[in-house]
């Protein structure tokens, strides 16, 4: 096994942990195939993929040994961060980002692909592999529900992140929540109290702008929301930086790491 978390004798694993665990140990098969997505709006990265996709298509049939029957292009890929491992100190670590992008996210890549060959879901978009999977496809929905999810995760993070919210989105929190600092508090509560693995969120429900929770590889896109911000509660997101301290990981992602522009495009988009 090559991912080896120093800490892992320090806590006892969960049940819910078993996916992340099992994620470490895929090969990084992929690791070749990453398309650079630097400062790319949430609509781009689904164009990205594709482009990716077809480039790798192109790639692998000109590298086809003769005879050797055509082999289906990987669909799902992954990006390299949209910036430096190190440019969200001293909040998020190179380690962890290492850990996180580099191991972790390519897992979900590796395996997701490997589970939708096959599938009646090859060909379609993230989102509907994602939705459509929910509840009918456990392993594959896991690594899509994760692909979807981490792809967004880099983006709504930056360097020299938090501080003011763009308009039109702050008067929709207002609108739906009450006050900034209402959501912040419940997007935090709401990141604590996910018991086990999973994330927290802003997401578009009905036109307004909620707080909700969700375990292990789900979203809001699984109960017909369309999430605009998430913070990965996985023990991986947080534990060698913040230990056991969810709440101060939590209150340093919406303080000094959210890209208030992304989760603006990500709301522009919901509404339309
Ligand atoms: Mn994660």
């Amino acid at each position: 096994m090559s991912f080896q978390n120093p800490y892992n004798q320090s806590y006892a694993l969960q049940a819910t942990e078993t996916l992340e665990s099992e994620a470490c140990i895929a090969k990084p098969i992929e690791a070749q195939r990453r398309t650079f997505l630097k400062g790319l709006s949430a609509s781009a990265i689904a164009l990205s993929a594709m482009s990716a996709h077809n480039g790798s298509a192109l790639a692998q049939t000109a590298n086809r040994p003769p005879n050797q029957p055509e082999s289906k292009p990987m669909f799902f890929t992954l990006p390299d961060l949209p910036y430096a491992h190190d440019a969200l100190q001293p909040y998020m670590s190179k380690e962890t980002l290492e850990y996180h992008h580099d191991k972790h996210h390519l897992a979900y890549v590796t395996n997701g692909n490997n589970l939708l060959k096959g599938t009646e879901w090859e060909g379609k978009s993230l989102e509907d592999i994602v939705k459509g999977s929910f509840g009918k496809n456990a392993g594959l929905f896991n690594n899509a529900g994760q692909h979807y999810n981490h792809l967004h995760f880099w983006n709504w993070m930056k360097p020299n992140g938090g501080g003011a919210i763009p308009g039109k989105l702050e008067k929709a929190i207002i609108d739906g929540i009450g006050s900034v600092d209402k959501m912040k508090e419940e997007f935090i509560q709401a990141g604590v109290t996910q018991f086990g693995s999973g994330w927290c969120w802003l997401a578009v429900k009905d036109g307004k702008v909620i707080v909700a929770k969700s375990a292990n590889g789900e979203s809001p896109l699984v109960t017909g929301a369309k999430p605009i911000l998430g913070c990965d509660v996985w023990e991986h997101s947080y534990y060698i930086d913040y230990r056991n301290r969810r709440p101060d990981y939590l209150k340093a992602f919406i303080e000094n790491l959210v890209n208030w522009a992304y989760v603006e495009e990500m709301y522009e988009a919901a509404i339309k």
